[in-house]
């Protein structure tokens, strides 16, 4: 098998690093991980410029393949690793994966007071201590309303068999439960049972050096 390689971030704050690391943990595939320090803009240099395209991270590198963008990665994993050999990241029905690859859309444009005033810095590092500002309080009211929505009765993953939406959907309500904000108690039980996961509780418990601000 040609090795995998993921590009992440030094101080492993990367909601998107985050989401494809743990899909590639969930696919149960070896591989190994190469820290940039985006403080330091190595991200900017070319040789990661021209891997990259876009000179974020992540990036998946698979063989002489590289690929940023981290939905575009849980596609091409899933494509690459199909089930049933590999987990699935993405739910196997039609309507689940539409549904899924929605809310992955969303969680990455949507809320913007509420990732910017419960940066993923509060979730690793320092807490947040000012209050959410209006709009950051309508984004965690509309998170845990859209989650309240889509999270089933009896508990459980959302689409029957975990997913990768699970695990990002997850992480956003973190940015709450992690400051201390209230959350209604189906919405917190599930990302609290979703956070116990071996893989998430891998990146959440790796050893960060000190965070230098950009
Ligand atoms: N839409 C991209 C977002 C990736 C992204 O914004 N990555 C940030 C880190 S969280 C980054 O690389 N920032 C460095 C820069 O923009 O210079 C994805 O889903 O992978």
């Amino acid at each position: 098998m040609e090795t995998l390689m993921l590009y992440g971030d030094r101080f492993w704050i990367s909601p998107y690093v985050f989401s494809c690391f743990v899909g590639l943990r969930e696919k149960g595939l070896p591989f190994r991980v190469e820290t940039l320090g985006l403080d330091r803009k190595d991200q900017r240099t070319p040789e990661y410029r021209q891997r990259s395209l876009t000179a974020r991270v992540p990036t998946l590198v698979h063989g002489e393949f590289a690929l940023s963008e981290s939905s575009a990665i849980h596609e091409y994993l899933d494509e690459a690793f199909p089930p049933p050999e590999h987990p699935a990241l993405l739910p196997r029905g039609l309507r689940e994966r539409a549904r899924a690859r929605q809310l992955l859309h969303w969680i990455r444009s949507d809320l913007p007071a509420l990732r910017e005033e419960r940066a993923t810095t509060t979730m690793f590092y320092q807490r947040a201590s000012a209050p959410l500002s209006r709009a950051g309080q309508a984004d965690a009211d509309k998170l845990t309303e859209v989650a309240g929505a889509v999270i089933p009765a009896r508990g459980g993953p959302l689409f029957g068999a975990w997913s990768i939406a699970d695990a990002d959907l997850a992480f956003m309500l973190h940015r709450l439960l992690l400051n201390g904000h209230e959350v209604p108690a189906p919405v917190r039980a599930f990302a609290e049972a979703e956070w116990q996961r071996p893989s998430i509780q891998e990146y959440v418990g790796r050893e960060r050096p000190p965070y230098v601000a950009y």
